[in-house]
């Protein structure tokens, strides 16, 4: 079942598309979304409902279950040598508020469907592989995210995680604890030879180009800054213009500087504010409180931190001139990241052997790779999505697109893995 080298698999060594296809579309049906997409939000009934249904699927295809005390999930599938530190596949399977059918899914659910395949073709790896679910990588519900492979890495402490809250003020502990997804392991205990991530690229470029393969070579920074304004309620009619301390207007000011700033820093800079509140959030009461988070992203880290200082600059002073309070408080970081330089031949060889068409990408979105490359060879795989739209429930990829990239996985996977028979 490989080829003359007996060291990689052979060209013909596919996954089952169908298959792939199938059990996405399932998933899909586990919290589901208003508009055709999934609201699947960490820690929540349906999150535990989609691990169950994971879980399930994996113990029928042989494997054995691992969970860490932050939830995350590793589905075990044995290799010829099981001391041999495990390769690794994950990703994620909680969902945006608003979230598409692939982001995440996708590549745990390959992972699956890799393991799967290598039963179907009786193939025996050296190294055990393991399928990884990390919990609430997207952090809408619980900031920051991708805050259990955070805590994996050490990068974050479960003290941290544990007390992190929601907009209702449920702690992740408690919610974890509810769900009793809380596993025994320590996280950060287990030892990877190589992870690999297989994510849809959430935005444009692949697509535009007509390639089916993204080889990522680097991961973008982020700052997420969290700035809370403080003014004063008035009536909206009666309170002269002069005599505000509106909350609401120091938001918008702040807003827009963040776009300004994120221009300022083209090409590779990007900003915006996505999560905003104001109180009381009444019609006829002038906003005494906003607060809202600055996203902040770049793959120069001097960009991402100029911008940083930028915002640190000018919000102080759009609030002094409305006589509002200010506080901006980090809320999420982490570095660009530059991946596994051999993992990255591996995935570009891959493709190549496959016959797919492929290009070098930057991931202009955040993942759980991002963290474990810190303690690990790490790597991802990216396939093309419709439009780069992705964050909304519109989010679609055609099933030759999800195929294609399970495939590159598979191969990439057995080539870390080492294929014995
Ligand atoms: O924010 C991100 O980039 C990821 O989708 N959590
Ligand atoms: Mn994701
Ligand atoms: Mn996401």
């Amino acid at each position: 079942m490989t080829d003359a080298s007996g060291l990689v698999p052979a060209a013909n060594m596919k996954v089952d598309g169908e298959r792939l296809w199938d059990s996405l579309m399932q998933m899909a049906r586990v919290g589901p979304g208003v508009a055709g997409g999934n609201n699947r939000q960490t820690l929540t009934d349906a999150d535990a409902e989609g691990r169950a249904l994971f879980r399930r699927w994996c113990e029928d295809a042989g494997m054995t279950m691992g969970v860490d005390r932050m939830g995350s999930m590793f589905m075990r599938h044995e290799g010829a040598e099981p001391d041999l530190d495990p390769v690794y596949i994950g990703s994620h399977l909680d969902t945006q508020p608003t979230g598409g059918k692939f982001d995440g899914v996708l590549g745990v659910l390959s992972g699956l469907e890799v393991i799967r395949s290598i039963r179907d073709m009786g193939i025996t790896t050296r190294r055990p592989i393991v399928v990884a679910n990390w919990t609430n990588e997207e952090g809408t519900r619980f900031a920051p995210a991708m805050l259990a492979s955070g805590v994996f890495a050490g990068v974050l402490t479960e003290d941290y995680a544990n007390s992190r809250t929601d907009a209702d003020g449920r702690r992740f502990g408690d919610e974890l604890d509810r769900i009793g997804w809380r596993g025994d392991e320590q996280p950060g205990a287990r030892r990877i030879h190589a992870m690999f991530e297989y994510h849809i690229e959430q935005g444009p470029i692949l697509e535009a180009e007509g390639k089916q393969i993204g080889v990522v070579t680097h991961g973008q920074g982020l700052w997420w800054l969290q700035v809370t304004l403080t003014g004063k309620e008035a009536h909206t009619g009666s309170t002269p213009m002069h005599m505000r301390v509106n909350a609401g207007l120091g938001m918008a000011r702040i807003i827009e500087a963040v776009h300004r700033i994120a221009m300022d820093h083209q090409p590779d800079a990007v900003g915006a504010v996505g999560q905003a509140n104001v109180w009381p959030n009444s019609r006829n009461v002038i906003p005494g409180r906003a607060v809202f988070t600055v996203d902040f992203r770049s793959p120069d880290l001097s960009k991402l931190n100029a911008m940083r200082a930028r915002l640190e600059e000018e919000a102080p002073r759009i609030a002094a001139e409305l006589g509002l309070g200010i506080k901006i408080e980090p809320v999420g970081h982490f570095d660009p990241v530059t991946f596994d330089p051999g993992l990255v031949e591996k995935v570009r060889n891959a493709a190549e052997r496959l016959g797919y068409s492929q290009m070098n990408i930057v991931s202009g979105a955040g993942h759980d790779a991002c963290w474990i490359n810190r303690v690990a060879p790490t790597v991802m795989i990216m396939c093309p999505c419709v439009d780069g739209l992705s964050h909304n429930e519109a989010e679609e990829i055609s099933p030759e697109w999800a195929e294609a990239g399970a495939d590159v996985l598979l191969h990439a996977v057995l080539d870390a893995a080492e294929v014995v028979d």
